[in-house]
C-alpha cells in the first residue's frame, strides 16, 4: 500500500492536538507505518520561521509576511519531510497544512485568495492531503476553552478574525471532497470517538483501493 497524507484543522481550542493523539492511535493499532508532523514546522528551519511566525514582536507583522513564511517553511517541510516519507511508502500525519493558509492569511487576514492559489500550486504542485479532518467550533466555545492558556500572536487575535478564519475552513470544505467536518463543539469523548472512526473508515478505503 502506498503512503496517504491526512491532515487536521481547526481553529485553536477546537481539540487539534488531542484528537491527532486519536489519528496516531488508530494507525498504530492498524500496523501502519507513520510519520507525525505539523505546520508550520517539522524540520529545524521550518521551526525556526514558526518561532517567527508565532512570536510577539514590537512591531506590526505585514500579511504578506506571515504568509511567505508559512510557505517558505511549507517548502522545507515537504523537499525534506513529507515527500520522502510519501515516496517510501509512509503515512504521514500533518498537523495543520495549506487549508490553514486559506483560512488564516486567505479569510482571517483578509489577502488575495488567487495569490495563495498560485503560491499553493508553485510550492506544492499537484500534491495535496487525500483526507483533511475538519475540527468545526463555534469561536465563542473555542475562546473559553483556551482562555487559561498563555496566548501567541495569532491567538490574541480579536473574535471577528476567527469568525473569518471558520468561514474561511467552511469554503474549503464546500469546495474539497477530501474535508471531513467533525462537530468539535460536541463533548470530547464524542469528538475522539468521531475522529477514530473516520480514521478507520479512511484505512479501510486505503486497503482496499
Ligand atoms: N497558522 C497559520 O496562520 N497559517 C498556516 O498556514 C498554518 C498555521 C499552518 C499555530 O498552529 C498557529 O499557526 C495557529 C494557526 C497558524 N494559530 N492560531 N491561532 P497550532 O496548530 O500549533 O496552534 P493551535 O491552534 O493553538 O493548536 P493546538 O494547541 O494544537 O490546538 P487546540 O485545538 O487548541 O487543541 P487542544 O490543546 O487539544 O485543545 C484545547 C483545550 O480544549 C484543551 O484544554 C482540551 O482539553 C480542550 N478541549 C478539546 N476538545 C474539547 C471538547 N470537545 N470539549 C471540551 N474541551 C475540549
Amino acid at each position: 500500500m502506498s503512503g496517504r497524507f491526512i491532515t487536521l484543522e481547526g481553529s485553536e481550542g477546537a481539540g487539534k492536538s488531542t484528537n491527532v493523539d486519536i489519528v496516531c492511535e488508530t494507525l498504530t493499532e492498524a500496523g501502519i507505518d507513520f510519520i507525525r508532523t505539523r505546520e508550520p514546522g517539522g524540520t529545524p528551519m521550518a521551526e525556526t520561521l514558526r518561532d517567527a511566525m508565532l512570536h510577539k514582536w514590537d512591531e506590526d507583522v505585514d500579511g504578506i509576511t506571515e504568509l511567505l513564511l508559512v510557505f517558505a517553511a511549507r517548502a522545507q517541510h515537504l523537499s525534506h519531510v513529507i515527500r520522502p516519507a510519501l515516496a517510501a511508502g509512509q503515512w504521514v500525519v500533518c498537523d495543520r497544512f495549506t487549508d490553514a493558509t486559506f483560512a488564516y492569511q486567505g479569510y482571517g487576514r483578509e489577502l488575495d485568495l488567487n495569490k495563495l492559489a498560485v503560491l499553493e500550486s508553485w510550492v506544492q504542485g499537484q500534491l495535496q492531503p487525500d483526507i483533511t479532518l475538519y475540527l468545526d467550533v463555534d469561536p465563542d466555545i473555542a475562546e473559553q476553552r483556551i482562555a487559561a492558556r498563555e496566548k501567541d500572536r495569532m491567538e490574541v487575535e480579536q473574535r471577528d478574525f476567527f469568525v473569518r478564519v471558520r468561514q474561511g475552513y467552511l469554503a474549503r470544505a464546500r469546495e474539497h471532497q477530501r474535508f471531513e467536518v467533525i462537530n468539535a463543539g460536541n463533548p470530547l469523548l464524542e469528538v475522539q470517538a468521531e475522529v477514530r472512526q473516520k480514521t478507520v473508515q479512511f484505512i479501510r478505503r486505503a486497503r482496499s483501493g
